[in-house]
């Protein structure tokens, strides 16, 4: 249940705004808003172009609703219909919002970097957000690096942190804020996203895809939740991982189907976490293509029989 929050003439300085994470592939982006959430919401690993679409987290404290979207990577190297929409995807956020954080890696500006920061409109100036400082060997580099990017008029403030490994984002949080409009919040005090139970089922086990398959086998999957059943506090959940030949499926099940239980164990787990709840996980493996994935995906059109 949402407890009503005091956006009245008690508060008057309730605040509430959109804030764009966007940033190079990689960089921790998706880290940086599973720890602000303090819940795993967008999934994460060490290829890039793991984030697929646009994830919502909120963050509400008694003075403001932080609404953080993150983007997938923005990336220029591939120009596939894929990557296109991706960056459709960011250009039109970009437009609609109140805050943008660039996210870049301690010590590592490179040409990815500069290539998003030439894609933020002119008139936005993002905060820069000094990422994986707990990399940084010896910490004296550190210093120098963020006096130069201090220096960067571009730049609304520049914030050292550790996404992955701080547990308190206090000050990021205060330059946020003092950025975003005086409105009432968009969304239940208790609420940490919009994405429903079913999709983010289906980013859990592709995350474990990302990670437990090798490098480029990923890219060639697609995850379908067949059937979401939710019974009181157990879910049974019914889902296919579509491969695009046989080989990948070998690959996938593994020895003995060792493979695919360790991705469901995992995925499993992780549900279970954000449900607070029991799962069973069905997983199934299947090449595109054939008959009965055409009539499964024109299902998921609306069409279906
Ligand atoms: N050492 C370190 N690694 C991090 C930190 N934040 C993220 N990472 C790692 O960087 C990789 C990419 O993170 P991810 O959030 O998926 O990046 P995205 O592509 O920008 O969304 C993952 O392996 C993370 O565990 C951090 O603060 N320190
Ligand atoms: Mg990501």
């Amino acid at each position: 249940m949402s407890e009503p929050i005091d956006t009245g003439p008690m508060n008057p300085d309730f605040r509430c705004g959109t804030i764009a994470i966007v940033g190079r592939p990689n960089v921790g982006k998706s880290t940086l808003l599973n720890h602000l959430v303090g819940q795993k919401l967008s999934i994460t690993s060490h290829k890039p172009q793991t984030t697929r679409s646009r994830i919502k987290g909120f963050v509400t404290q008694p003075d403001v609703q932080f609404v953080f979207v993150d983007t997938p990577g923005y990336q220029n190297r591939f120009s596939n219909a894929l990557n296109r929409a991706m960056n459709r995807s960011i250009i039109t956020t970009l437009n609609d919002v109140d805050v943008v954080l660039l996210v870049i890696e301690a010590l590592r500006w490179n040409t990815d970097d500069q290539w998003v920061l030439n894609r933020i409109p002119v008139g936005v100036r993002p905060l820069l957000v000094i990422n994986k400082i707990d990399k940084v060997k010896p910490r004296s580099l550190l210093l120098p690096f963020l006096k130069k990017c201090g220096e960067e008029p571009r730049f609304a403030a520049v914030i050292p942190l550790s996404a992955g490994h701080d547990d308190n984002f206090g000050g990021l949080l205060s330059e946020i804020r003092s950025r975003l409009p005086v409105a009432p919040p968009l969304y239940g005090v208790d609420e940490v996203t919009d994405s429903s139970e079913r999709f983010l089922a289906a980013e859990f086990i592709r995350e474990q895809l990302f990670r437990l398959l090798g490098e480029e086998l990923p890219y060639a999957t697609t995850v379908m939740i067949d059937q979401y059943q939710e019974e009181g506090n157990l879910r049974r959940i019914y889902a296919t991982i579509l491969v695009e030949n046989d080989n990948q499926k070998a690959i996938v099940i593994g020895h003995n189907g060792e493979k695919l239980k360790q991705i469901g164990t995992r995925a499993r787990q992780d549900i279970e976490r954000l449900i607070e709840g029991k799962v069973f996980l069905e997983l199934w493996v299947k090449v595109k293509g054939g008959w009965s994935d055409d009539e499964r995906a024109l299902k998921q059109l609306g069409h279906g029989l």
